[in-house]
């Protein structure tokens, strides 16, 4: 074996070995963790390296990764999974299993990443999957399918359709009909609904016109489909707008598989809005109606999770963005979200501190002299608490 080998294999073992610690950030809506969970050091060697020194004399990267960010989550009997977006130095996206028997460090990806079936043969990039674990048995992953758009005459037109397959062991994975939504030409951000709602299945959708903007495309719709396995949304209403001078100004999309609690879902989503220096991505946070869960009963104002520090760089920088949560039945919560499409992060909260997040704080009044009236009204009320 080559000696550089042993050192990297060193570097590597120390990195998955490296206990996470919470943030000195405070909010107290929940913790931020200093480490990422994953990055590209993640990957195994031997995914990246040929181990024969007769064949790769100078211990080269043969097939580098270039990063590993947006993550679905699950966790399945006492493990948590990540099945992370992993991006090659050839710019293609493919999922891959890490696992841990924590959930904010120690992730180490299986053996092999994920061979999809080929079932799209124009299918050029997969990415962003989400995990549901729905109540007719099988794990759904819905995620991002973008091939070459040939209907226009630019080399870089693309098409993004939802892609879902389904698993019962996140090993086998058998590929269903890409989603198909009658009244919308493109979607990405695609969730499907942990249960039946009126006895269909049931998905959070995120139209669009075209394949890097929204258009017309009014933010989180919702649709109901008959067959999981030929899935077709004829009727897609637009359930959380969009809205001027907010952070889903130019982009509203869904998250991670909404929450179940016992005052509605709560969702942890997405907001985009342009700037001079392009697109800011944050997560915010909404709750829908626990019988109706395209109808949103609360919505805090502004964003909830924003990149901060490091995490404001990186290949698209100023992102944060999730796919996936984990929400355990003793409460705790982990959000997964990356920071500018590089590396993986977690935030750790409880469900008693997400509604109380949700339900009591202020929402946006969408205007500035109604933003200061707000604030005056609670320096006041904390005023008078402290007696002056
Ligand atoms: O680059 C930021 C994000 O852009 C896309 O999200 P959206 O469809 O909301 O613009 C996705 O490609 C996502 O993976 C990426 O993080």
């Amino acid at each position: 074996m080559h000696p550089n080998y042993y050192v990297q294999l060193d570097k590597y073992n120390k990195l998955i070995h490296k206990k996470n610690v919470i943030s000195s950030i405070y909010n107290g809506i929940y913790d931020r963790y200093i480490n990422p969970v994953l990055t590209n050091e993640h990957i195994p060697l031997f995914w990246k390296y040929d181990l024969n020194e007769e064949t790769n004399p100078y211990f080269m990267e043969r097939l580098g990764v270039n990063a590993v960010f947006n993550s679905g989550a699950i966790e399945l009997n006492g493990k948590y999974y990540l099945v992370a977006r992993v991006e090659g130095n050839d710019r293609k996206s493919f999922f891959a299993v890490a696992e841990s028997d924590s959930p904010v460090d120690g992730f180490k990806f299986w053996d092999y990443p994920i061979l999809l079936p080929d079932t799209c043969p124009e299918e050029t990039n997969v990415y962003d999957m989400r995990l549901t674990k729905h109540e007719d048995g099988f794990i759904y992953g819905v995620f991002c399918s973008e091939s070459k758009d040939h209907t226009v005459n630019d080399l870089s037109a693309a098409k993004a359709e939802a892609g879902i397959v389904r698993t019962k062991d996140l090993k086998n994975w058998e590929r269903l009909n890409n989603l198909k939504t009658l009244n919308s030409p493109q979607q990405r951000n695609v969730v499907l609904h942990p249960e039946f709602v009126n006895g269909k299945y049931a998905f959070y959708t995120r139209p669009m016109d075209d394949f890097i903007n929204t258009g017309s495309g009014g933010g989180i719709g919702f649709g109901l489909c008959d067959d999981i396995t030929k899935a077709v949304i004829d009727e897609e209403i637009i359930t959380s707008e969009r809205k001027y001078h907010t952070i889903t100004e130019a982009k509203n999309g869904a998250g991670a598989v909404p929450i179940k609690t016992e005052k509605g879902w709560i969702h942890i989503a997405h907001g985009v809005r342009n700037t001079a220096a392009g697109l800011r991505y944050v997560i915010y946070v909404f709750a829908t109606d626990l019988a109706d869960p395209s109808k949103v009963i609360a919505e805090p104002s502004g964003f909830f999770i924003a990149p901060l520090g490091e995490e404001r760089v990186g290949d698209v920088s100023n992102v944060t963005f999730t796919n996936g949560a984990i929400a355990r039945d003793n409460g705790e919560v982990y959000i997964y979200y990356a920071s500018s499409d590089t590396r993986l992060h977690v935030a750790a909260t409880t469900i008693d501190k997400l509604l109380d997040y949700t339900f009591q704080t202020p929402e946006d009044p969408f205007r500035s002299v109604e933003c200061v009236q707000q604030r005056c009204d609670f320096i006041r009320k904390n005023l008078e608490f402290l007696g002056r």
